[in-house]
């Protein structure tokens, strides 16, 4: 439909909108479950009451997502699209009374239910879609950008399913799957005059325009359409509304005609069923890649989809003439699952918008940033050539062309060096060729960011050293942060509220402000108050972990937690191994010097992850052992949280003393849980690895319990590694791997943990946990001595939270902002 034909009719009585603030809250609530649902009986459902909430709001956050568009519309300036396969949103209703500031009026209007705000809250399911820190960044990004008043659209897919479900069946994780919208999604809104179409399959033709001028047409592809639904996004108490764009793919209305004519109606309806496939679920492997065709459908669903939706506005407005685009379009990719998008710019531009190569990709490589999150090599995408020629003909032209030109700036810097050209290619050679997806992306960005320190100098020393020397210009660091309103307002209001009380509430948008508490951590009536906040914080976790776990955890014991992925490179079995050793201690009656602690661990493995299944396994059964005996009641009790997520964080960040950041270094690209628990005033015990060190930094190497090996001393240690012989010569270790060697915790199942005790023994074990064994006992052992002097603890904590002002959401996208988007200062 075009525009031109629609007639612009606006409702005369609606130019300023219909009143929508505070005073009618409490009206609206009413008529959207009287009217909107059709409810009568109050009582009946949460649910419906949640939904009739989540509509009231929306309608605030629908007008104010219009006035912002209207005013940027007024002045145009550069805009940014965040393209990410994962947004991990968690709850919306929390989040958006408190940035809205209708936390009095909601609480008011939901006593007529004769029902609490937070009951209504539990009602909504979390928007789960992503893996864990990459989709969570995603998603603390988005407020960030809206609180800073910054154009930022996120782009994503709208998965049907999430991240799985897990719980636990005999200490085992079993899957189940997350329908999340099951009860209906009441944030979003549909737009369906935005629909694209996007190519598969097919082949490619060639023919000549009468100027001789070579054009490629894609032809005879499988269609797919990409419906979006747009999910509004507030801003802290500034009025600002941005916008997240998912989309959702649907059959074409076409059929396959000779299928329809002979008669199988039924089997050309069915065929639609493939396209719906592209965004039925998300691949729930965090940091792996899977080379599943299915995967690579939804990376260039999204990319297209989105670039097309782009390109749509840009001609709507300036028709086609390109030469500014790059002057007003940002777009960042998070990580290499949108890389395609390199191309698919140049396809669009090319194909569709007839620019020639050299002032498409002038356009491509000044609006495309590329955000890295992962040194691991089975992270790093590649796509084979021939899965590329098949599904995406055209797009395996376009990066052809890009690497033949690439390769010639290569031998122009390098001439003569054929091992360099080999070893930059886009293209891998071998008996099976394929794309590596992190180097399109470099080659085709101005700009290539890592996400903390450490990670960024990894990066630019080994991993992406020669495009380091190529284009050092490109390279920069982006130190992850979260974003305080999520992560201490929200999850958190009774410590929000007494920092209120000392230093005013300017922090929760202006989080530098932080810092200012600093000055009460000698106050002994402050730190009173810091304490029974906490000890408020760690009931709530207490009924939590009862409810979940069946396991009863005492707010007089220290609260150890480790909430992540599962992954061998984030040593739960180091953690593991702690609390075997101390219930060592306590068999032995070696008591006197230990505190009390309940051991906290949660997260998810990927379904096909062997070893993190069996180390979810072993835990469960060590806290079985633990929780069955008596003797170690008073001292240890452990329990493992099924479906570790963004509400379970909510709970457990604000209750935890001691925050476990324990991986091999030089493996996590930064961590961002670490900086949730820093700023709900958790301790940290950790190595030097990704922002760990930025966060030692800022809290004082005093106030941080450090272990393990450094990342310039694992060479060294790799090359003479052998855990058999550390484990003869430490007794506590060998004591431990003895007890886990004698099937104390799988009696009925022998042999059961083999692999993890092999994996320890292995002098091959990438992870070195029987390496950093030794510190890491030293290390906890520092942390129970400082957790028995509870004024001296209450001072870390306080500590802790002052200096958490740089790991803000807020400072990370201020310098995207700055130093690659070159957005103007709002
Ligand atoms: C991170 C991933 C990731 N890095 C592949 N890489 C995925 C890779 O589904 N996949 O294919 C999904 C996720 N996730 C994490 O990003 C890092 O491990 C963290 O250290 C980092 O804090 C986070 C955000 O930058």
């Amino acid at each position: 439909m075009a525009q031109s034909e629609n007639k612009v009719c606006t409702v005369k009585s609606w130019q300023e909108g219909p009143l929508i603030d505070e005073s009618t809250l409490q009206e609206d609530l009413t008529r959207h479950f009287y009217y909107t649902l059709g409810r009568d009986m109050v009582g009946e459902s949460r649910l419906y009451l949640y939904h009739a909430l989540a509509l009231t709001i929306r309608d605030r956050l629908v007008a104010r997502c219009r006035t912002t568009r209207q005013q940027r519309q007024l002045s145009p300036t550069r805009q940014v699209a965040y393209l990410s396969l994962e947004f991990l949103m968690g709850r919306a209703l929390g989040n958006a009374v408190l940035n809205l500031d209708l936390e009095d009026n909601v609480r008011h209007a939901v006593q007529e239910y004769c029902t609490t705000l937070e009951e209504v809250a539990e009602a909504e399911h979390d928007a789960g879609l992503g893996n864990g820190g990459l989709g969570r960044l995603a998603a603390c990004f988005l407020d960030s950008c809206a609180t800073l008043g910054l154009p930022v659209i996120g782009y994503g897919i709208r998965y049907e399913y999430g991240m799985f479900n897990q719980s636990i069946e005999q200490g085992h994780q079993v899957e189940h799957p997350d329908n999340w919208l099951r009860e209906g999604h009441p944030w979003e809104i549909t737009a369906p005059e935005n629909t694209r179409r996007i190519k598969f399959f097919g082949h490619v033709e060639v023919y000549q325009d009468k100027h001789g001028r070579k054009h490629h047409q894609w032809v005879n592809t499988q269609d797919v359409l990409a419906v979006p639904y747009d999910v509004p996004v507030p801003g802290y108490k500034n009025e600002v509304v941005n916008t997240l764009r998912l989309w959702k793919s649907e059959a074409t209305d076409e059929f396959n005609l000779s299928e329809f004519n002979a008669g199988s109606y039924t089997e050309a309806v069915a065929r639609k069923n493939l396209a719906e496939q592209i965004t039925m679920v998300l691949y729930p492997n965090d940091s792996s890649e899977n080379g599943k065709e299915l995967r690579l459908r939804q990376q260039y669903f999204l990319s297209s989809a989105s670039l097309q939706d782009l390109l749509a506005n840009w001609v709507a407005g300036h028709g086609e003439d390109f030469s500014e685009f790059a002057q007003y379009n940002v777009f960042q990719l998070n990580d290499t699952h949108p890389s395609i998008a390199v191309a698919e710019l140049m396809r669009l531009l090319v194909d569709e918008h007839d620019l020639d190569w050299d002032a498409a990709w002038h356009i491509t490589t000044r609006t495309m940033a590329y955000t890295n999150h992962t040194l691991l090599p089975e992270a790093l995408e590649k796509w084979s050539v021939s899965l590329f020629s098949r599904l995406l003909p055209r797009l395996l032209e376009i990066i052809y062309e890009i690497n033949a030109r690439f390769l010639t700036e290569v031998a122009c810097q390098w001439p003569g060096d054929m091992q360099k050209q080999r070893s930059m290619s886009l293209i891998e050679e071998g008996a099976h060729p394929q794309v590596r997806m992190a180097y399109l992306a470099i080659v085709g960005s101005f700009s290539v960011n890592g996400v903390a320190a450490l990670h960024t100098e990894l990066l630019t020393g080994g991993l992406f050293n020669e495009f380091y020397q190529l284009w050092p210009h490109k390279f920069n660091n982006k130190t992850n942060g979260v974003t305080p309103r999520r992560w201490l307002a929200h999850c958190n209001p009774e410590l929000a509220k007494l920092i209120g009380s000392k230093i005013g509430d300017q922090w929760v948008a202006h989080f530098a402000d932080i810092e200012k508490i600093r000055r009460y951590y000698d106050d002994k009536a402050f730190q009173t108050q810091w304490l029974s906040v906490k000890q408020h914080n760690k009931q709530k976790l207490v009924d939590l972990v009862k409810e979940a776990c069946g396991v009863e955890f005492d707010v007089a014991m220290m609260f150890d937690v480790q909430v992540k992925r599962i992954h061998e490179y984030k040593r739960q079995l180091l953690n593991i191994l702690h609390v075997i050793y101390l219930y060592e201690r306590i068999r032995k009656g070696d008591t006197a010097n230990l505190t009390p602690r309940c051991v906290l661990l949660g997260g998810k493995a990927a379904p096909g992850y062997f070893m993190a299944k069996l180390i979810i396994k072993l835990f469960n059964n060590v806290a079985e052992a633990i929780n069955n005996d008596p003797l170690a009641k008073p001292y240890l009790r452990v329990a493992f949280l099924p479906n570790y997520n963004v509400s379970a964080m909510e709970v457990i960040c604000p209750a935890t003393d001691l925050s476990e950041q324990i991986s091999t270094t030089g493996k996590e690209a930064s961590g961002t849980g670490n900086m949730k628990f820093m700023m709900n005033g958790a301790v940290t015990i950790g190595t030097l690895d990704g922002a760990n060190i930025e966060i030692r930094d800022a809290v004082g190497v005093e106030n941080f319990f450090l272990f393990g090996a450094k990342s310039d001393e694992l060479a060294a240690i790799r090359s003479t590694y052998n855990p058999n012989q550390i484990i003869q010569s430490n007794p506590a270790l060998q004591e431990v791997m003895e007890l886990l060697e004698s099937g104390h915790f799988n009696l009925f199942e022998p042999g059961l943990f083999q692999p993890i005790i092999d994996s320890i023994r292995d002098p091959h074990d990438q992870w070195l946990v029987a390496y950093d064994f030794e510190s890491y006992i030293e290390a906890q052992q520092k942390v129970e001595l400082a957790y028995q002097d509870k004024e001296y603890w209450t001072r870390l904590s306080i500590l802790n939270t002052a200096a958490s002002g740089e790991f803000s959401s807020d400072r990370t996208i201020l310098q995207y902002s700055q130093e690659i988007w070159q957005l103007a200062q709002q």
